[in-house]
């Protein structure tokens, strides 16, 4: 059995598995170790400067030649800039996040880029199919970072069953387990994040990773709601901190405080000071491994799980 779907043809990938496009965290290390395993690797612009995310294409380009994407984060002030340098490099799909990317789809449909937005909900994924989305990533609360209201398990079919495109299922999937439930829910792939933050080819700091290994099920709290962009984070210390501010309705303080926080965890280490964002599987993430063990984990666990579950009722 391969799991062959509507998403593996979209993206000329062998899985239907898409690396979540994680700010400072899913460098082009991760996304071609991804590609090259199979999957779909995804660089995250976040607010990287356009230059840099220039060179993390081109690095991509030359470490595979696989189709991948990258990760459009559309809060970002210089966005209309990123977006006209990877119209110009050219990548094989884009994933959205954090607002409504209709301003860029009708240019990079035109130069053949693929578009995959992550949509919270079923009517902005209606709208977004409706202006030439190619494929929605229905994203649950569970997820790390910035999220919407709904959990994976009420949008995933919800958003099955209002839309003609194909629906890829993110927040919560960490094993094939969740792969497979995302599959009984209607989904025809899978959007993970969490699990690759400990692929080895991960470049964030050790400490984080180890931060994720020993992450219980209520470690993570969701801070920032007062700033009408609530984000999913590991617990510590700057998570106390914003809660208040959250709790005293003063979220100009908590953009402020917040500013900066996501680099200091990836990058420098600081795992009290610094945004550990994560999702609520960071439980069930156990060993630091290759991508490509993870890629192939996931796709032999749900193939096998899912000819189990077929054996099981008559
Ligand atoms: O974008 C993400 N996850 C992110 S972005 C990010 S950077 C950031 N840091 C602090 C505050 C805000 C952002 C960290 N993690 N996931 C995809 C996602 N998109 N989740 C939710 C949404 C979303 C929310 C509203 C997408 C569209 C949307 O539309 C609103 C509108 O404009 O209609």
């Amino acid at each position: 059995m391969a799991m062959r779907t509507r998403v593996t043809e979209l993206l000329g990938i062998e899985h239907p598995i898409i690396q979540g496009g994680m700010a400072w965290t899913a460098t082009w290390e991760l996304a071609a170790a991804v590609s090259n395993a199979g999957g779909f690797g995804v660089i995250g612009a976040g607010h990287m400067p356009t230059d840099l995310l220039r060179e993390q294409i081109r690095s991509a380009k030359r470490a595979t030649d696989r189709p991948f994407g990258v990760n459009l984060m559309l809060l970002t002030p210089h966005i209309d800039d990123i977006v006209e340098m990877v119209l110009a490099e050219g990548v094989h799909a884009v994933t959205t996040g954090a607002g409504n990317p209709g301003r860029y789809m009708d240019a990079l449909k035109a130069k053949g880029i693929k578009v995959l937005p992550i949509a919270p909900s079923v009517a902005l994924a209606k709208r977004l199919e409706s202006i030439g989305a190619d494929a929605i990533i229905g994203e649950g609360m569970e997820a790390g970072g910035h999220i919407g209201e709904l959990t994976t398990m009420v949008l995933t079919p919800q958003l099955v069953d209002a839309l003609d495109v194909p629906v890829i299922a993110a927040g919560g999937i960490a094993d094939g387990r969740g792969v497979a439930a995302a599959f009984a829910l209607g989904a025809e792939g899978v959007q993970i994040g969490t699990r690759f933050m400990c692929a080895t080819e991960c470049v964030i700091h050790p400490a984080v990773k180890q931060r994720v290994l020993k992450a219980k099920d209520r470690d993570t709290v969701v801070t920032g709601y007062s700033t009408g962009h609530p984000v999913r984070v590991l617990k510590n210390k700057l998570s106390r901190q914003i809660e208040k501010l959250d709790s005293a309705n003063r979220p100009d303080e908590i953009e402020a405080l917040g500013a900066g926080r996501l680099a200091l965890c990836m990058r420098e280490g600081d795992v009290d000071m610094g945004s550990v964002m994560a999702g609520q599987c960071a439980a069930m993430v156990v060993s630091i491994e290759p991508a490509a063990d993870i890629v192939h984990e996931l796709v032999a666990d749900a193939e096998a799980l899912m000819r189990a579950l077929g054996a099981r009722v008559s």
